[in-house]
């Protein structure tokens, strides 16, 4: 199985209408929401794909490294919702439903969503999502979702040594190499459809899905974020995306998706 891209491939029999309508794609780049940015500064239109074999300076949330060997799917996408920027933190619990989905769905891969960001398999990190936007002033110009999947990438060979514990690969949970053009192709197809259902039907359904993966809740995690570490049984993903802890003593605290990473503690 080449671990190689073709864009032709990709676009050949594609269901969706706009995304991945225009596909950008280089063998290397620094990173692919740079570049979207950039692309949708230029006027892209909603559903340009900036897409690389390679990212030199892949990122995560507050700048954090993403690694990206060749072999896994690095992606960003150019978004122009009518939405208020509130809203814009739907778009990534859109997109790691879509990821869910899809692996679930292509695979039969036993896949959790984990708030605020991340797509796990057996509790190992196979995706991240960093999703960026620009404003002006209550109205949201663009967003770029930016999408890291693991797919044929030998962990112990690609990946430094200190994220064997946490991430994952298809290759590895599959044993075997996957059809990257297939996988990008229908994680395309079904990412347009939530976006259709987001926009048309509003966000309540989304979630509603994405909660049907979120093995987490009713667990005991640990939140650790800007103002610290929080401890609490997570008790449900609100209709803002915010995550909602029932504290030692019983009362609720909201936890807004933002900067924040989760641990999940022993059953
Ligand atoms: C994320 O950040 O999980 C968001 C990752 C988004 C990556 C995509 S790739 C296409 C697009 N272009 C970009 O430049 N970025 C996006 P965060 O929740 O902050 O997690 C980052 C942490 O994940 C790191 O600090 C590592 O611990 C871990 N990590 C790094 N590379 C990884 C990998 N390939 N697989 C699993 N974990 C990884």
């Amino acid at each position: 199985m080449p671990n190689t891209l073709s864009v032709e491939k990709i676009q050949d029999g594609l269901k969706s209408k706009l995304f991945g309508k225009y596909v950008f794609f280089a063998r290397e780049v620094g990173s692919t929401n740079d570049w979207a940015k950039e692309l949708a500064e230029l006027g892209a239109p909603e559903g340009t794909v900036a897409m690389a074999e390679t990212q030199t300076a892949g990122r995560g949330r507050l700048g954090r490294k993403w690694h990206s060997p060749r072999g896994g799917i690095w992606f960003s996408i150019i978004l122009r919702p009518n939405i208020k920027p509130s809203e814009a933190v739907c778009l990534v619990f859109l997109a790691s439903l879509a990821v869910a989905e899809t692996l679930r769905e292509l695979y039969g891969l036993k896949v959790e969503t984990m708030w605020p960001n991340d797509v796990l398999v057996n509790g190992c990190k196979v995706c991240g999502i960093l999703s960026e936007m620009k404003t002006v002033g209550e109205k949201v110009e663009y967003v770029v979702i930016g999408v890291g999947l693991n797919a044929n990438i030998d962990v112990k060979k690609e990946l430094p040594p200190e994220l064997w514990e946490t991430a994952t690969s298809l290759e590895e949970e599959l044993g075997r190499k996957i059809a990257l053009e297939t996988l990008f192709k229908a994680l395309l197809e079904k990412m347009e459809k939530l976006y259709q259902t987001f926009l048309e039907k509003g966000f309540a359904k989304v979630l509603a899905k994405w909660k049907t993966y979120a093995a987490f809740l009713g667990r005991v995690v640990e939140v650790h974020g800007v103002g610290g570490r929080i401890e609490g049984q997570a008790i449900d993903v609100d209709d803002e995306g915010a995550l909602v802890l029932r504290l030692k003593h019983g009362e609720l605290k909201r936890v807004l998706a933002g900067d924040v990473s989760i641990k999940i503690g022993k059953r």
